[in-house]
């Protein structure tokens, strides 16, 4: 209820206050927004090598040329790539079971697109897979999505897909007309495919050959990271051919884990080390890129996850805070100190500690540390899930569009 509304904005506000303004606000005002979900990758894949090979030569390169976020944690649960459309689109937290896209996706909301509009973009979502999936059709236009391209706007055929729908591939070639045509500015995701379980590939799509561990899941990963990166590679050369490119702000990121902890044998035996309770926080971690045409890569080691994506778009777009009800996200491009990684089942991290499984944990060391240096957050965690549940299951965006 209305009290609700008051306590959220009022720790909102408190929270939003430490906050120092970055030194890249508004530097891409105007500019369209390619946001691309890489579909179940992983940090680890970013520059590594497998017999001898880059799982992501494309994106190593890109990196060079972006901002890149080597700490930056998918904060997913059982909703998946929706759960990460939702954080992204809203910087609220996912629920703690189930899908909001699948459970409340009448509620009220103040989704991007809907903010973007008082800027005059028109907003739109790319993927090859049925558009009920996941209740996509009717989440979005709860979001203020204008367009909505599914399976049903791409050719589709045994040729050109494989396990969920189209390839990443076809996927972008036939996205690019659609692109073109679209209202500028534009806020426009894409939701890759092909890199999701069991990440299947046909022969003549695979770039490198599958591992030989034991585990066909872990064996198969590492390939069709490949083919993603490939397709991304290619989407990059369609679109430097358009005048689009220089117009336009370039978001990748991963949305989830691919590898569960349930192939940490195989996965361990890659990666070269034993898997321990720290390091399966670490392997939350998943890439995320901002190419700006024209300026130079730099990394940001800033700590932080998918609930700030939408303040570090909004900060280098120039978007106020004010059109921001709501918002648990801040941008990874301010300095602030002491920040918070909050995981949907209570796990957290910050830049020295991360709290898993009841154990407090030294990120320098890995041992364990002493529960007063993670104890200090722990109302904190509570309260983030807590607020951001309640705006969910109060649908309490209904006080603020009164
Ligand atoms: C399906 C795609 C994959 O449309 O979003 O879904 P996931 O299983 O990753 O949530
Ligand atoms: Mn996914």
């Amino acid at each position: 209820d209305e009290s609700e509304v008051a306590e959220i904005t009022h720790y909102l506000e408190k929270k939003h206050k430490k906050k120092v303004q970055s030194n890249f606000h508004g530097i891409a005002k105007g500019k369209n927004v390619i946001v691309i979900f890489l579909e179940s990758t992983q940090g680890f894949v970013i520059d590594k090598k497998v017999n001898n090979q880059e799982v992501t030569p494309f994106l190593n390169k890109l990196k060079n040329e972006s901002l890149y976020f080597p700490n930056f944690y998918h904060q997913t649960a059982q909703g998946k790539t929706s759960d990460a459309e939702f954080i992204v689109d809203n910087s609220l937290y996912p629920l703690a079971g189930g899908s909001v896209f699948v459970r409340k996706p009448k509620n009220e909301f103040m989704a991007t697109p809907e903010i973007l509009k008082k800027y005059n973009y028109y907003s739109a979502s790319f993927h090859g897979n049925d558009s009920q999936f996941w209740n996509r059709l009717t989440m979005y236009d709860s979001l203020g999505y204008d367009r909505f391209f599914s399976k049903e706007d791409y050719d589709v055929n045994e040729e050109n897909s494989i396990n969920y729908g189209l390839k990443d591939i076809p996927f972008f070639e036939q996205s690019m007309p659609y692109l073109s045509s679209l209202p500028q500015p534009f806020y426009a995701k894409f939701l890759t495919l092909t890199n999701h379980f069991p990440f299947l590939l046909n022969p003549e799509d695979q770039f490198i050959p599958e591992l030989e561990t034991d585990q066909g899941v872990v064996n198969r990963y590492f390939t069709t990271v490949r083919y993603e990166d490939e397709a991304i590679k290619s989407f990059f050369e369609q679109i430097k051919d358009t005048e689009l490119y220089n117009n336009s702000i370039f978001v990748l990121f991963g949305d989830h884990y691919g590898i569960s902890k349930s192939y940490n044998d195989a996965l361990s035996e890659v990666l070269g080390h034993e898997i321990t309770v720290k390091d399966q926080v670490e392997l939350q971690k998943v890439p995320l890129f901002i190419h700006i045409p024209g300026m130079e890569g730099k990394v940001v080691n800033t700590v932080g996850g998918q609930i700030d994506l939408r303040a570090t778009i909004f900060d280098l777009l120039g978007v106020d805070g004010k059109d921001q009800a709501f918002s648990f996200g801040t941008s990874l491009l301010s300095k602030e100190e002491d920040r918070l990684v909050v995981f949907r089942d209570g796990t957290f991290t910050t830049d020295r500690y991360i709290y898993a499984e009841g154990t407090c944990y030294s990120k320098d060391t890995g041992s364990k540390v002493k529960r007063n240096k993670c104890s200090p957050y722990f109302n904190q965690v509570q309260n983030e899930l807590n607020y951001s549940d309640k705006i969910i299951y109060g649908d309490l965006f209904r006080f603020f569009k009164k």
